[in-house]
């Protein structure tokens, strides 16, 4: 089922680092043309570090890792938003369809990859209690033995409840150099972490001790992104896209993308800027963790 592009399974053969990105975010979580720009830059970002990107995503049914960049237009032609459970409808139904985490991250261990770059993970919302909105991307990284690089979760979900449910998970949360859960957009959200990691090969060498032990999550290694915003400002835009989320009665999983346009429009550029640099800087990272680990 799975295509693996030709420089990815170059790549995979001579034991070289690859780095899996999604492509939910250039579907759905920034309009185009910055999100194709984006994809470039993260891409550009992991070859600069000496790692292979492989962009991960469904052409045609195709479920692809690792797609030439030529074919990251193709992606925005009428794409499904594919989550795990959305895999194998797209393929059997030949859809074009941007990964979320989850899908990513399943695809990118079946091809046999380690590591893993997104923005923020998918998690619990706001409101949990009533809607029962929990992203499935924390079911699978339950479930996939990769390193997963993320600026912590979206600022627009409740992370104290996303925290937990990693814990009950048993899906380790290791800052880069911070004891602080940080919330996408904001530095630190206030949450602390048990551990922290001073380099990337120390976060290789805890995926090891992992891999040794048998242990099938994943590791969650959060940083801040590099052009942090002030947490009132992000709150105050964050309490206005959910009122207008509960206004419109927006449900399923067009919740985060609604949430994020919504912020996107609102913030005058700010929060769009501030999310793409730590896309690029979790690639970055990423690779780092990714040359460590096929060393
Ligand atoms: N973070 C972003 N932009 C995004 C997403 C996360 O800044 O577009 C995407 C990721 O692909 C993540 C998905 O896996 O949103 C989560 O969606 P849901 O909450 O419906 O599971
Ligand atoms: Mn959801």
């Amino acid at each position: 089922m799975l295509v693996i592009g030709p420089e990815v399974q170059a790549a995979l053969r001579s034991g070289g680092a690859v780095v899996a990105l999604e492509t939910a975010v250039l579907t759905h979580g920034l309009p185009s043309p910055t999100g194709l720009e984006t994809m470039g830059r993260m891409a550009d970002a992991v070859r600069h570090k000496g790692a292979v990107p492989a962009v991960v995503g469904v052409l045609g049914g195709q479920l692809t890792v690792g797609l030439a960049e030529d074919a990251w237009p193709q992606l925005l032609d009428a794409p499904w938003k594919c989550s795990l459970r959305d895999l194998a409808i797209a393929a059997a139904m030949r859809r074009n369809g941007g990964t979320t985490v989850a899908a990513t991250a399943f695809l990118a261990d079946r091809a046999g990859l380690k590591v893993f770059a997104t923005g923020g993970i998918g998690g619990v919302h706001r409101g949990f209690a009533q809607h029962l909105d929990v992203s499935a991307d924390l079911k699978t990284l339950a479930g996939v033995p990769l390193v997963v690089v993320s600026a912590g979760a979206k600022s627009v979900l409740d992370l104290a409840a996303t925290l937990e449910v990693l814990e009950t998970l048993s899906v380790p949360v290791l800052g880069l150099r911070t004891d602080a859960f940080p919330g996408f957009y904001v530095a630190d959200s206030g949450l602390s972490l048990d551990h922290v990691a001073q380099s990337a090969r120390e976060v290789a060498r805890v995926r090891r001790a992992m891999d040794a032990l048998d242990l099938r999550q994943a590791l969650l290694c959060v940083q801040p992104g590099p052009r942090p915003l002030d947490p009132g400002m992000v709150e105050r835009l964050v309490a206005e896209a959910e009122a207008e989320l509960a206004r419109q009665e927006v449900h399923g999983k067009a919740v985060t993308p609604f949430l994020l346009d919504h912020l996107n429009r609102q913030s005058g550029q700010d929060l769009m800027r501030a999310n793409i640099d730590l896309l690029v800087h979790n690639a970055e990272l990423a690779a780092d963790i990714a040359v460590e680990l096929y060393r």
